[in-house]
């Protein structure tokens, strides 16, 4: 398989003619003596390579460039296999022959299998592959890295190309599409009456005429009877200019389509009155959870994101002249054991909304006896399909028919929206917020080693299954789909993988689909807000913060501070291995000096394991008591139980910066960090790691710090820095400190999400529905793959 190109060409010609220098370097690698070397290994080798005698030639070359983008290389001698990334979400595969100082470009299936040899059983020579390659031929596809996670402007664009020479042609669909919106029964927007695109044409000149002659302030019930006359039911506005607007609108768009007023059309068209949104797992109630094993942002997000979306969708409803109120439910599960939280309750209303509400469905064992106990997120998958089922049901009573969209969460959330989605034949849209893939090292081809604990099999198989089927998918951030030059993203590195034994995987998702679009998420700006907005502050709590912080004899602590004046570190997140604060503690204990400086101050967890019901939550809690004891950190460290009210939270933030402190957020890797824009809307100068969506909310220096997790004596030296200059240069946490609060204000806001997500899950509906492309023949190839992979990986869970 190779490539006659240009660059491949120069590379061949480069390594003949330097081969003895290309012969050294693969020696050196060679010598490491290991099966797999990550990018850094590689590069580590290579930059002690150039700077000897013999490397010197090697130092600015193509070949010297794809070198540095080797992802991953496995080694057997004579052979060395590798991936490389030459730029964001590209990939290419080579092999080279050390002995015989030759390359050649390989196929993804081949080194695949090559590595496979280290780790699956020898003896089988077969392996089945998924590959969505040739059910993605005729699909649009973005070609830029640049325009990644931007799939609605490229669809708009498409869309208004395809529409031109669709309507040229006479073709129905926009009507058909126009005629099926309907609410309960009540049809919008089209009568039967105008049967063709002319038809369509002369009735909205005829309105438009009419309606001008009119006060714009002129309401439904005064023009109703002309209205249906020309053909036209409610929806096009509240008032005769909205009506206008939109009448004129729609007739440029059979004129000429163009992106921008179809895009603007479609954000009007009433056909999102419900919604249902999807998060089995954890414990997800309105009080006493946050901080719980399995429970955190997404639990926030989706709370906010209701009462973003509840408004936005009202005031959508009402600005095209319905009187509809929104509904909006999220399906959890129902935990009947569910300890001083709400999980038990089978229906809540949610606070901050007229009518939304969490509606809790049970899991059922295989003999449909209930579950009443907590299962943590990685052993739930053999109770989704029932409770996909019994959710069906429940939505269907609950909302009198079917939702206009189903929004999936998390992998149980997405698997069971596709299920749903199917079913019902509804617009799915995903939200991964944290794909547990990236966040542990080869999880992927080592994953029998970690399956009894983890199911990644099933996680991973849920996962390709749910992000082919959705018809968008929303993330936080960039790099969540596409990384960045040095790493992968999380979407990215389900494109090409293997489990070796189970299946590989050739092309299990394409970042440069339009189905992605970035919408990020916000911080709750009545909770979170700048610690210098004194007027809205809750000076109450602080009697009970400062307890929590300084007073050693409240239960559920630990550890006390011997100097109350210096400032904080704050650090609060669940007590997950990847969230590393035990990392954080031992960086903080390794250097003297920074104790000298400031306290760190965690809340976490559980302080006590016994109060604690998941393993790993168990083994961070012992651990940081180690810690504490081995670097002898009483006096410096304090960590209280995890603290679950939102206010409290908000408060605890602003009284940290009162006192100049900062939030460090210490995680191996952080999908996107809900906490960090928490921290910073309230003003703390944040620290958070490298590894995933902090990367690209704080721009390093300016609006906080990037920290390396994986370098820990860097990050505590970064801190010692930073409060040393901060005691020199007192501005300078304030600078800090304001670019963050502008930072979030900017790009941050539940407002911007909701508008955005609305306008989102109308075009894609429309996308589905008059796509001829629809992704039929897809959703058939992964039910197989249901069938055949998922469930049997389920079933032996048992
Ligand atoms: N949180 C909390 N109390 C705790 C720990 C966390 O209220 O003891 C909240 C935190 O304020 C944030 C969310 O839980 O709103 C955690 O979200 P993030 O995105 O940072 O991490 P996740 O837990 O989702 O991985
Ligand atoms: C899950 C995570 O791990 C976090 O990084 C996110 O901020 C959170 O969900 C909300 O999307």
């Amino acid at each position: 398989m190779q490539k006659n190109n240009n660059h491949f060409v120069k590379l061949e010609k480069f390594i003949a003619e330097n081969r003895n220098a290309v012969y050294s370097l693969f020696r050196n690698y060679m010598r490491l003596n290991k099966p797999f070397l990550l990018h850094s290994d590689m590069n580590h080798v290579l930059d002690e390579f150039i700077t000897t005698k013999s490397g010197k030639i090697l130092k600015e070359s193509s070949f010297t460039e794809m070198m540095r983008n080797t992802q991953v290389a496995v080694i057997s001698s004579p052979w060395m296999y590798m991936y490389i990334r030459p730029d964001i979400a590209k990939q290419s595969y080579y092999r080279f022959h050390v002995d015989d100082v030759t390359i050649e470009e390989i196929s993804a299936s081949a080194f695949l299998s090559f590595q496979e040899r280290f780790i699956g059983d020898s003896a089988k020579n077969w392996s089945v592959e998924l590959d969505l390659t040739p059910f993605n031929r005729g699909l649009p596809k973005l070609s830029e890295t640049k325009s990644i996670g931007r799939g609605v402007e490229f669809l708009n664009r498409y869309l208004s190309n395809r529409l031109f020479s669709d309507l040229s042609s006479g073709d129905k669909k926009l009507l058909e599409f126009l005629r099926v919106h309907q609410h309960k029964g009540q049809q919008l927007m089209l009568t039967q009456q105008i049967q063709s695109v002319d038809e369509l044409r002369d009735s909205l000149r005829g309105i438009i005429k009419h309606l001008k002659t009119l006060d714009k302030q002129t309401v439904w019930n005064d023009v109703i009877d002309k209205m249906l006359e020309f053909g036209f039911e409610r929806g096009w506005g509240r008032t005769v200019g909205d009506m206008l607007d939109s009448f004129n609108l729609l007739s440029d768009i059979i004129e000429a389509p163009d992106p921008k007023p179809l895009s603007e059309f479609l954000s009007r068209i009433p056909m999102i009155f419900s919604v249902v949104i999807l998060s089995p797992h954890g414990y997800f109630g309105q009080a006493n959870v946050l901080g719980l094993p399995d429970t955190g942002g997404q639990v926030v997000y989706i709370l906010d994101q209701v009462r973003a979306m509840e408004q936005e969708m009202r005031q959508r409803i009402y600005d095209q002249g319905l009187d509809i109120e929104p509904q909006i439910i999220v399906i959890t599960r129902q935990i009947p054991e569910a300890g001083n939280t709400t999980c038990n309750q089978v229906k809540e209303d949610i606070i901050g909304t007229k009518n939304a509400k969490i509606l809790r469905v049970p899991f059922k064992s295989e003999q449909g006896d209930i579950i009443n106990h907590w299962i943590s997120r990685f052993k739930i998958w053999p109770y989704l399909e029932q409770f996909a089922i019994d959710t069906e049901k429940e939505i269907l009573s609950e909302m009198q028919g079917k939702p206009d969209l189903i929004i999936g969460n998390y992998s149980d959330g997405n698997l069971v929206a596709s299920i749903l989605s199917q079913r019902l034949g509804v617009t799915q849209c995903n939200i991964a917020h944290a794909l547990e893939k990236t966040k542990y090292l080869f999880s992927d081809l080592y994953w029998k080693e970690h399956d009894d604990q983890y199911h990644f099999s099933s996680q991973f198989t849920a996962d390709l299954i749910a992000m082919n089927t959705a018809d968008f998918i929303i993330t936080s951030t960039y790099q969540e789909i596409a990384g960045n030059e040095h790493s992968q993203g999380q979407y990215e590195s389900y494109s090409t993988f293997t489990m070796p034994d189970l299946y590989r995987v050739i092309n299990g998702i394409n970042v440069y689909d339009p189905k992605f679009n970035i919408v990020s998420p916000g911080a709750d700006a009545d909770v979170y807000f700048p610690f210098t907005d004194k007027k809205r502050r809750f000076m109450d709590l602080h009697p009970d913060i400062e307890k929590l912080i300084y007073d050693q004899s409240l239960p559920y602590g630990h550890g006390f501070f011997k100097d109350d004046d210096k400032p904080i570190i704050f650090a609060m997140s669940r007590l997950d291995y990847v969230k590393n604060i035990s990392g954080l503690v031992e960086w903080f204990g390794k250097n003297k000096e920074l104790q000298e400086l400031a306290n760190l101050f965690i809340v976490a967890g559980f302080v006590d394991e016994l109060l604690s019901a998941d393993d790993e939550e168990k083994e961070q809690v012992r651990r940081l008591h180690s810690l504490i004891s081995e670097y002898q950190l009483s006096g410096h460290i304090r960590w209280v139980e995890k603290q679950s009210y939102k206010n409290f939270n908000g408060e605890m933030y602003r009284y940290i910066a009162d006192k100049n402190g900062v939030f460090v957020q210490p995680a191996l890797f952080e999908a996107f960090g809900l906490t960090v824009i928490e921290a910073m809307s309230s003003g703390l100068p944040t620290f958070a790691t490298q590894y995933g969506g902090p990367l690209e909310i704080i721009e390093d220096g300016v609006s906080g710090f990037h920290i390396a997790p994986d370098h820990g004596d860097q990050v505590s030296r970064k801190l010692v820095e930073f409060f040393k200059k901060c005691r020199k240069d007192p501005d300078h946490w304030d600078k800090i400190s304001k670019a963050a609060i502008r930072r979030v204000e900017e790009r941050y806001t539940w407002k911007l999400y909701a508008s955005r997500l609305m306008n989102l899950s109308r075009i894609y509906g429309f996308w589905k529905y008059v796509s001829n492309l629809e992704r039929d023949e897809t959703r058939r190839y992964l039910e197989m793959f249901y069938g055949l992979m998922y469930r049997p990986l389920v079933e032996k869970m048992g």
